[in-house]
């Protein structure tokens, strides 16, 4: 059973075709940063800005809204763009990544920005934080949801483990964490670097509900989101897999585009590729 329509579908794949030029272009013109994530997560920041958060991009301290912890965060650009075009910020705001006294850091930092709920760059801390933010929140406020996107490589820290184990404690069915699992890291595939398999049975043995899913198809994605909201008894871990360099045929799967951004011609040929979508 599909939660959404074709219609609905339509539009996300739109919005994460518009996230993927953006991140292109900002990269492309700030000359430095990370590349393979951010395009290999269009789609599902598309899904959360677009469809699934509970939020208000005029009023990003909306005591209400659902929090939105993103962990990796070296991937900021993807959810740069798509706050600025969900409309927490004017979308030529973008070209400032990585500029001296632009709020939009290489790394995302909670107090300049507002609607990012924690500043991020060292991994392995966002679910903690995560785990915290949710246990709070549930004391004062029902129907309310915390998510924590994390990537593969970061399940190699020894940190996101307690955090796990705390959660599976405490029941939390109010959190939902989102493993970017592209298989790449800095320097190779995760399984040569440090092998994290297997992953869902790992966090089920912590006490969670996983499920895993393709992570560059939003249907699947919303749907998987939506079973783990119905949960009452345990957080979820949602397992997504993803291409890395998702849309730019040259560099997907590629572990050598982890820190590495387009020069000028290869942003006018990936702009090309991906069709030229308002
Ligand atoms: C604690 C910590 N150690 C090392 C780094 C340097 N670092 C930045 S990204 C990265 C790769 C991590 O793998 P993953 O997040 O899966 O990379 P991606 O899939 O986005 O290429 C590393 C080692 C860091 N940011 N924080
Ligand atoms: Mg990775």
């Amino acid at each position: 059973m599909s939660f959404l329509s074709e219609t609905d579908v339509a539009h996300l794949e739109h919005h994460a075709r518009v996230i993927r030029r953006e991140v292109i272009t900002m990269l492309g013109k700030a000359k430095s940063g990370h590349t393979a994530g951010p395009l290999g997560l269009a789609d599902i920041f598309a899904a959360f800005y677009f469809h699934i958060l509970k939020h208000d991009p005029k009023n990003p301290e909306w005591e209400e809204r659902d929090r939105l912890i993103l962990s990796n965060g070296h991937v900021a650009p993807v959810r740069y763009a798509a706050m600025a075009l969900a409309g927490y910020f004017d979308v030529d705001e973008l070209q400032t990544l990585r500029q001296f006294g632009s709020r939009l850091q290489g790394h995302p930092e909670r107090l300049h920005l507002p609607g990012v709920e924690t500043t991020s760059g060292p991994l392995g801390e966002g679910l903690s934080q995560a785990v915290g933010i949710a246990l709070g929140v549930r004391m004062d406020i029902a129907n309310n949801h915390t998510y924590c996107v994390m990537s593969d490589g970061e399940q190699q820290c020894g940190a996101v483990w307690e955090a796990a184990m705390l959660a599976g404690k405490e029941r939390l069915a109010n959190l939902t964490a989102v493993i970017d699992r592209n298989s790449i890291q800095i320097s190779g595939g995760t399984e040569e670097v440090m092998p994290v398999e297997p992953l869902g049975e790992k966090y089920e043995a912590f006490g969670w509900n996983s499920i895993l899913v393709d992570g560059n198809d939003v249907e699947m994605f919303c749907d998987a989101v939506e079973r783990a909201r119905m949960e009452s008894e345990k957080p979820t871990v949602i397992i997504a897999h993803t291409v890395s360099g998702k849309g730019v045929s040259d560099i997907e799967g590629d572990y050598m585009w982890h820190g590495r951004v387009p020069n000028e011609r290869e942003v006018e040929a990936w702009l090309q590729e991906l069709g030229d979508e308002k």
